[in-house]
């Protein structure tokens, strides 16, 4: 019901509505109507009363609920529906338990916090309190295990191009990070489970730096990590950045899905890498490499030439790039 009723408010614009009506709609008393109008104001809604006029909605908060962001989805063919939580462990841990009960292609979990976010390999992720964007997207496509990867170039891509839609110049650090200012502001992590030839399900987890402050990102990730906030010295509408990011996401999806290319988000993802033409180290498992990255393959994978000129693909890994701020 209060999800109607901030419907309601919202289309009448600036005009007030009675609680008399609003109650016939809903076949309810006023009374149950204006506990409702409190509830909603205790969550950020700006509402006001006017005795003998009703409610006018003035303002609304940003919130990353279905109901604040469903107004910005332009998406065609798969329908996002938002699984909203105030807090929660790790959206792509309750993604996964949601895809392995048969949640469909399309969900997205987001949370306004994360007690427990998780990064590659065991490592953690700061998800503080309304301040980033912290969700996961359950997938269900028709490819190979093997072409995994993909997905996240196509959500790199995404991410990315949302980001320069604010007006921010972001780049790439292949195969998962956004970088800004020489630091992390968002990094990615796709979870699939699969069969040999089958994939059952990838979750695609993102999380983006939106509103934190420098000084609140723990010690241990001061050096390295950064906002959007900090980039552009104002607070950005998460709701609109995570509307756009669903939106670009589902355009170069659908370029797998249908033309069986990635050829858009590879065009993304070369012109705002950081590393291509740079001196990289390459850790993979615990050897590491020097090498330069030279070029990104239509797959996705990453192109090197090592230190004895062989060019080489890498599919997946941890880099650093030579003389880069935090990650050398
Ligand atoms: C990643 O791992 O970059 C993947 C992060 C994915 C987070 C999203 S949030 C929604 C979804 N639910 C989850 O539980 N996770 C996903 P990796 O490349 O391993 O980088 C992790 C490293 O980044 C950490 O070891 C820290 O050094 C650093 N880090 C942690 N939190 C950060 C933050 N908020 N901003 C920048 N760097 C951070």
């Amino acid at each position: 019901m209060k999800d109607k009723i901030i419907d309601i408010l919202r289309d009448s614009q600036d005009n007030f509505v009675s609680g008399q009506r609003i109650s016939e709609m809903f076949n309810v008393s006023r009374a149950a109507i204006w506990k409702n109008i409190n509830s909603l104001k205790e969550k950020g809604y700006v509402i006001e009363s006017v005795s003998r006029k009703g409610y006018r909605l003035t303002s609304t908060p940003d919130l990353l609920t279905h109901q604040e962001i469903k107004r910005y989805l332009k998406t065609k063919k798969i329908e996002f529906k938002i699984i909203y939580y105030t807090s929660i462990e790790s959206t792509n841990i309750k993604a996964k338990e949601l895809a392995s009960d048969g949640l469909e292609e399309g969900a997205v979990i987001i949370a306004e916090e994360q007690t427990s976010g998780k990064g590659r390999l065991g490592r953690s992720w700061t998800s503080p309190k309304s301040k980033g964007i912290w969700m996961s997207l359950i997938l269900r496509p028709n490819i190979s295990p093997l072409e995994a990867s993909k997905i996240t170039q196509i959500a790199a891509a995404a991410v990315c191009k949302s980001i320069s839609e604010l007006g921010i110049k972001a780049y790439i650090k292949w195969p998962n990070d956004i970088i800004l200012n020489n630091k992390k502001v968002c990094g990615i992590l796709t979870e699939i489970s699969a069969e040999l030839n089958k994939v059952n399900y990838i979750v695609i987890g993102i999380g983006v730096n939106a509103n934190i402050d420098e000084k609140e990102f723990p010690q241990e990730i001061k050096d390295k990590a950064t906002s959007l906030k900090s980039a552009c010295n104002k607070e950005v509408s998460r709701k609109d950045l995570t509307a756009r990011i669903i939106n670009n996401f589902e355009e170069l999806y659908l370029e797998l899905i249908d033309d069986n290319t990635i050829k858009k988000s590879i065009e993304i993802c070369k012109e705002s890498s950081i590393l291509l033409g740079k001196k990289i180290r390459i850790i993979d498992k615990d050897r590491e490499k020097l090498a330069t990255a030279i070029d990104l393959t239509d797959e996705g994978e990453l192109l090197v030439k090592n230190e004895n000129g062989k060019i080489e693909k890498i599919i997946s890994g941890e880099i650093s790039v030579r003389g880069l701020n935090g990650y050398v």
